[in-house]
């Protein structure tokens, strides 16, 4: 049977010119195992960018939503297992909203897990011979401001939703701040995607 992908990527944020994660999105097959792609880019901006994930769902009203930003630094890619109530961070958003110690929805749980098969989506993208491991933090950032509103706003209904964050692209990173390459990155997300069939 045919199911539906939403699959989003983040526009470039912190003075980058691109970012990986919709990079390698839009290079994604329209298609991958049973999953029909639907493919969006969304702002680096707390809260907009959650509504924009959620209007499109609305629409294509997909069985999961999986979506992917940029952890620089990070070595692998990582799925992630976990969200928190919490907008906390140094940098403002591309919109210069600063948020500290702000709950992303005030009243909410303190944490969702993501709903997809995390730890397979791991060792599907190891087989592919790609650094891959799970990660238990989303950061406090607009990464994890998306997982948790759509976690919160999917957590009774048949909606899985998931979050991976993506290394740097190897013309981003300074000397001894790994990365990988945009085919690694594309075909770790297939090989994700392929784990959720
Ligand atoms: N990474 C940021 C926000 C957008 C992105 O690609 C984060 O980790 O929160």
């Amino acid at each position: 049977m045919e199911k539906k992908l939403l699959i989003t990527g983040f526009e470039p944020f912190g003075g980058e010119t691109v970012n990986p994660s919709w990079e390698a999105v839009q290079r994604l097959p329209d298609k991958i195992g049973s999953f029909q792609l639907t493919k969006l880019q969304i702002s680096v901006e707390y809260g907009k960018a959650a509504e924009i994930v959620v209007k499109q769902a609305s629409l294509c009203k997909p069985d999961v939503i999986l979506c992917v930003g940029q952890a620089g630094k990070r070595s692998g890619v990582t799925p992630e297992a976990v969200a928190i109530n919490l907008r906390d961070t140094a940098s403002p958003d591309n919109a210069g909203l600063l948020q500290q110690n702000v709950p992303v929805i005030p009243g909410g749980p303190d944490a969702y897990f993501a709903t997809v098969p995390v730890r397979d989506m791991v060792k599907a993208i190891q087989a592919a011979n790609i650094p891959a491991s799970l990660s238990l933090s989303a950061g406090a950032y607009v990464c994890n401001d998306v997982l948790y509103t759509l976690l919160h706003r999917y957590h009774d209904s048949e909606t899985q939703v998931g979050f991976i964050h993506v290394p740097y692209l190897p013309q981003q990173a300074k000397e001894g701040i790994p990365s990988l390459t945009l085919e690694q990155i594309t075909d770790a997300l297939i090989a994700a995607v392929e784990a959720l069939s």
